[in-house]
């Protein structure tokens, strides 16, 4: 599949503003890849699928959930699944050579330990694309373009502030993911 008919798919499958998100991850991930030494035409690709099923009903994702495997305890937290959906979505697409990538998209939301490059490239895009205001953001942008283990550790530190602030369950691996990047900064 061509990079122009990824791009109609994913039109199709988002609203315009999320739509407007996912062109923002393709820019950010475009930018850290070549800042960071990462194949750029390929985290393109991840960038742009990563929330193809964004927008599914939960019981859409639920269904599909049951055909894949997912990661243990992802199922537990809807919004977390949309990950690896669409991770699978990418190797039908894509085909199965293309695991590094696939792993970016699948733990997008999550994070994971001993991330590879294009996982923390994908996660930390997401999360400072330029339509995206929170807190923080700003100096995490800043981060970005000195330090990409910094940066994602401190993206992951506002996104569990915000879940706890907003008395969300937290997901381990998040947790996990988290402490791991800060430790490597040590
Ligand atoms: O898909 P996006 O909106 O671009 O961003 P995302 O994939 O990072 O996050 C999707 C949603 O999942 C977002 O509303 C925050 C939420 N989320 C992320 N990590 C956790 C979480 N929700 C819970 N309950 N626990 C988590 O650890
Ligand atoms: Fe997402
Ligand atoms: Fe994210
Ligand atoms: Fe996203």
């Amino acid at each position: 599949m061509t990079e122009e008919t990824l791009v109609e798919k994913v039109r199709d499958a988002l609203s315009p503003s999320r739509f407007r998100h996912t062109e923002g991850v393709v820019k950010t991930t475009e930018a850290l890849a070549k800042r960071y030494g990462e194949d750029v035409e390929w985290a393109r690709l991840g960038a742009w699928i990563h929330d193809i099923a964004r927008e599914w009903p939960i019981a859409q994702l639920e269904q599909y959930a049951e055909q894949i495997e997912i990661p243990s305890g992802f199922a537990l937290i809807p919004n977390l699944l949309h990950g690896p959906i669409a991770a699978s979505i990418f190797r039908d697409w894509f085909g199965p050579d293309h695991t590094d990538v696939e792993n970016a998209i699948r733990f997008h939301t999550t994070g994971r330990l001993a991330m590879s490059k294009m996982e923390m490239i994908l996660c930390l895009a997401d999360a400072i694309e330029p339509s995206r205001q929170y807190p923080g953001v700003d100096d995490i942008r800043e981060l970005a373009d000195r330090d990409l283990t910094e940066a994602l550790a401190a993206s992951m530190d506002s996104t569990i502030l915000y879940l706890l602030e907003r008395h969300q369950p937290i997901f381990p691996l998040t947790v996990m993911a988290r402490n791991e990047l800060w430790e490597r900064k040590i």
